[in-house]
């Protein structure tokens, strides 16, 4: 059987500007050629106003993004590839960084693990309805073998949201993500320096530009498919040079060949100029993390006594960022002195 071939024709002014003669769309182009998500206005809005909150109380502020992004091989969306990411990472940072101190925007792949809610749900074994019991005057309640630690978990909940220190944002394709970056990103850089950037969100590296997507569902008549899938932008260069250059830049990298993981982790590091990139391998990345700035390296493990005891990995790698986001501040005030 012939597989099925892509049918969309390029017009050729957008070929050109797509072909810079290594396949790779400038990111200016992508913002050119992709249609911005129907939500970005209210996106904006909300940030907006949680940036103007916190701007007043001088707070130092987080930006998060967890999950992964989805590739859709339709316009009219039924199919899609996605990334590997459940959000543990983000969600699970994003309590650490409350406990810090720090103002958290949480932007996630819609679905995935959130702050706090996380402990009750995406859970193999328990669903929400196991967490309750009935009781006799017909009443519901909270089980009391999970009542007590539950308290704690909604208490630091409440405490963040009423103070208003989380804000939920979300997205699902890699498009929806790339706009609300570049966007999201701007409003946050007039906290400057006092932003962290915390990208742990699974970015897919390849991607179909809405031109060359099919518009309706692929039939399956013609038997198999081919596909091709064009290289994204490298998003980090604009993201580190224009959109967040005052702020603190953390990236990540995932690997699952150990031999590739720190020099791939370094080259990001070179090629973006960015401070921070926190290496990890797919199937350790709950226990070891090695984090590598341009002056160190430092590898961060759980041991067996503390895997035990269920000390989660993000509570050794919060502090030893926000170590280097005090440096980092300070660095800036003295360099704002000396001038
Ligand atoms: C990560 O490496 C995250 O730590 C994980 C977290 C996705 C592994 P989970 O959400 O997993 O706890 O299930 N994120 C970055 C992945 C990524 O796409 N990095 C790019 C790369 O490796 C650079 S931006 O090239």
């Amino acid at each position: 059987m012939e597989p099925i071939q892509q049918t969309y024709q390029m017009p050729t002014a957008d070929q050109q500007l797509l072909d810079n003669g290594q396949g790779v769309i400038d990111p200016d182009v992508f913002f050119e050629l992709n249609t911005p998500p129907s939500n970005l206005a209210d996106f904006e809005s909300k940030l907006t106003a949680f940036v103007d909150y916190h701007q007043e109380k001088n707070t130092r502020l987080v930006f998060i993004t967890s999950g992964g992004t989805t590739v859709p091989l339709e316009n009219q969306t039924v199919r899609f590839i996605d990334n590997f990411s459940n959000g543990h990472r983000g969600a699970c940072s994003a309590e650490y960084f409350l406990d810090a101190g720090y103002a958290v925007v949480f932007m996630h792949r819609q679905f995935s693990l959130q702050p706090f809610h996380r402990h009750y749900t995406h859970n193999a074994s328990m669903g929400f309805l196991d967490y309750l019991v009935q009781k006799d005057d017909d009443t519901i309640a909270v089980d009391s073998q999970y009542g007590n630690k539950m308290k704690d978990v909604l208490s630091k909940y409440r405490a963040a949201t009423e103070s208003n220190r989380l804000l939920f944002l979300d997205f699902v394709a890699l498009s929806d993500y790339l706009f609300k970056l570049k966007s999201g990103t701007r409003i946050l850089a007039r906290l400057q320096e006092r932003v962290m950037y915390y990208l742990a969100a699974a970015v897919s590296d390849f991607f179909i530009p809405s031109q060359k997507m099919h518009e309706h569902k692929i039939q399956s008549a013609g038997g198999a498919l081919t596909l091709t899938l064009d290289q994204v932008p490298k998003f980090l260069t604009p993201l580190v040079s224009v959109w967040a250059s005052k702020g603190l830049i953390v990236s990540f990298k995932l690997e699952t060949d150990d031999n590739l993981l720190v020099p791939k982790a370094r080259q990001a590091l070179t090629r973006y100029g960015h401070q921070v990139v926190v290496a990890n391998m797919l199937h350790t990345r709950k226990q070891t993390v090695t984090v590598i700035t341009q002056t160190s390296q430092q590898v961060i493990s759980l041991s067996q006594e503390d895997l035990a005891n269920h000390v989660e990995i993000e509570d050794r790698i919060i502090p030893q960022l926000v170590r280097i986001h005090d440096g980092w501040i300070s660095s800036d005030a003295t360099k704002a002195c000396q001038q």
